[in-house]
């Protein structure tokens, strides 16, 4: 498996596998913390996009990777310059059917991705039960589709982000995100507009 990152830069600074283990079925290590050259060297051995990992987040450790910041560019029209969530993990790593209670830009920066998105219109078919998430989880999977019929009616946007694109997720909207090589993304919130939809939702 082509890995384009040794590693090296970040060493063995802590970082966190994304997710609850609740919400990310399979998933294993979701919601640990671990060294980022053991993530790398984990990624390296996935050989198949069936074992759905966990993407790599840095939400709680930014600074760890901070010596990855020269790398990157600024989009000082509509950013700040605080740091954005890094996305990483090998072909089939999977982020369920999910939205957020932000405005969110995602920069693909490494490898190619598949976004599924629908507009919120398309909640009372997504089984919403617990905040943010849907029960359906995947609804590109046959089994949960016959668990819950009326997402197959959904109405759904499908994308394909590569190296370079830059996609505009409006808060609320839903998505599930698939690697489908090795990936690298950002994820910026920071607008330098009031962007915060969170307060006034229910937490559970
Ligand atoms: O890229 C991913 O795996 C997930 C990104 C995402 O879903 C988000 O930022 O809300």
């Amino acid at each position: 498996v082509d890995t384009p990152i040794s590693g090296r830069a970040i060493g063995a600074a802590p970082v966190k596998v994304a997710g609850e283990p609740r919400w990310r079925g399979g998933a294993g290590r979701a919601g640990q913390l671990m060294p980022f050259d053991q993530f790398i060297a984990a990624s390296r051995r996935t050989r198949s996009a069936t074992t759905s990992p966990s993407p790599l987040t840095t939400r709680h450790q930014p600074q760890a990777l901070a010596p990855l910041d020269a790398d990157l560019g600024t989009l000082d029209e509509y950013l700040t310059r605080d740091p954005g969530m890094m996305w990483m993990g090998p072909a089939g790593t999977f982020t369920p059917l999910h939205f957020d209670l932000t405005n969110n830009l995602i920069v693909q920066v490494v490898g190619a991705k598949r976004v599924i998105m629908s507009p919120p219109s398309q909640t009372p078919k997504l089984y919403n039960h617990r905040h943010v998430f849907s029960a359906v989880h995947d609804i590109t999977d046959e089994a949960r589709l016959n668990h819950y019929p009326r997402a197959r009616s959904a109405q759904t946007i499908e994308v394909d982000l590569e190296a370079g694109d830059i996609l505009f997720m409006p808060i609320g909207w839903w998505h599930q995100v698939t690697a489908l090589d090795f990936s690298v993304s950002l994820t910026y919130t920071n607008f330098r507009w009031p962007n915060e939809g969170s307060a006034s939702f229910p937490t559970d």
